[in-house]
């Protein structure tokens, strides 16, 4: 009786050590993700709805600050789902096998390139929950890696560009080294929390939480995820059913695999210069025919047919 006790005890205690991926920080069950999503986008909609935006600009005219307030009672601002000034975007993005719909808006759309979603960013960003309640907030460039950020992150930054980095002058017009940002991109973004931090109680953010950016991107960092040669950049994409691009589709997306069109040869050796230790520069690799002009072409480390 003591022995069946003990093997049911060490069951249960199995049980729950195993069951823990199904649980939340507060140990109740993890929800539905299509279920929570719907409820998260009722509650998004329903905060732009109730809520206007202030954009303030700087002496260059870039975006300065982006303060987003509760339209008080008998108020005659107008929301962020009704203004016009800057129209509320949003993107479908598919995470836990069900597809999102991400709410955005460009306070200034920047002018130089965009970051792929697992480049580094330099960023200014201020979130808060739906409440208003303000849980971070880091008003001078920071460096971020997106691969180690919120899904959310990877997803929208990407619809944005960043801008130059100038050197500031003294009096005497001499530079005296420090930069400044300009012409950077701008936004808001508006995230369901299974773009967040979903069931996880982090710092001072509940469970199930819906969080709001509001953000600059000042500059990026490219990266190569899978040290090939190609920037990641190159190599990111969604494919018409929101997966990551897999030339091979051997479920390895392009980002991260070594030999993208699976013929044998790494791409890392497909796109180096015959006779040299050097690798072609994107711009440059050829197709399987040799020709490395036209635009359209399939480069030859995107296809089995040579190498
Ligand atoms: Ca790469
Ligand atoms: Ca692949
Ligand atoms: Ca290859
Ligand atoms: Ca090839």
């Amino acid at each position: 009786m003591n022995r069946l006790f003990k093997i049911v005890g060490s069951l249960v205690l199995m049980f729950s050590l195993f069951a823990c991926d199904d649980k939340g920080s507060g140990g109740a069950e993890i929800r539905d993700y299509s279920e929570q999503f719907a409820a998260d986008n009722t509650a998004i909609e329903n905060y732009l709805k109730t809520h206007y935006l202030e954009v303030t600009h700087n002496a260059h005219g870039d975006v300065e600050d982006m303060t987003i307030t509760a339209i008080p009672a008998g108020g005659s601002q107008v929301s962020i789902w009704d203004q016009t000034t800057y129209p509320l975007l949003n993107k479908t993005v598919k995470l836990h096998n069900i597809l999102y719909k991400v709410y955005y808006l460009k306070t200034a759309a920047g002018t130089g390139d965009a970051p792929c979603g697992v480049d580094k960013l330099y960023t200014s960003y201020r979130g808060t929950l739906l409440t208003g309640y303000q849980f971070d907030y880091a008003p001078n460039a920071t460096e971020i890696s997106l691969v180690g950020a919120i899904k959310g992150w990877e997803f929208i930054f990407p619809e944005f560009r960043r801008g130059v980095t100038v050197e500031n002058v003294n009096e005497a017009g001499v530079p005296d080294g420090t930069l400044r940002h300009e012409d950077y991109g701008a936004g808001v973004m508006f995230l369901p929390s299974g773009l967040g931090y979903y069931s996880q109680y982090v710092g001072s953010i509940p469970e199930y939480s819906p969080l709001v950016f509001t953000f600059k991107l000042y500059d990026i960092q490219f990266l190569d995820q899978d040290a090939d040669g190609v920037l990641s950049r190159y190599e990111y994409g969604f494919d018409a059913n929101y997966n990551l691009i897999d030339t091979d589709g051997d479920g390895i997306a392009d980002i991260f695999d070594v030999d993208d069109d699976n013929d044998g040869v790494p791409t890392k050796e497909e796109i180096r210069i015959p006779g040299t230790i050097n690798q072609y520069t994107y711009d440059l690799i050829p197709d399987c025919s040799g020709n490395n002009a036209n635009p359209a072409r399939l480069r030859k480390h995107l296809d089995a047919t040579c190498h």
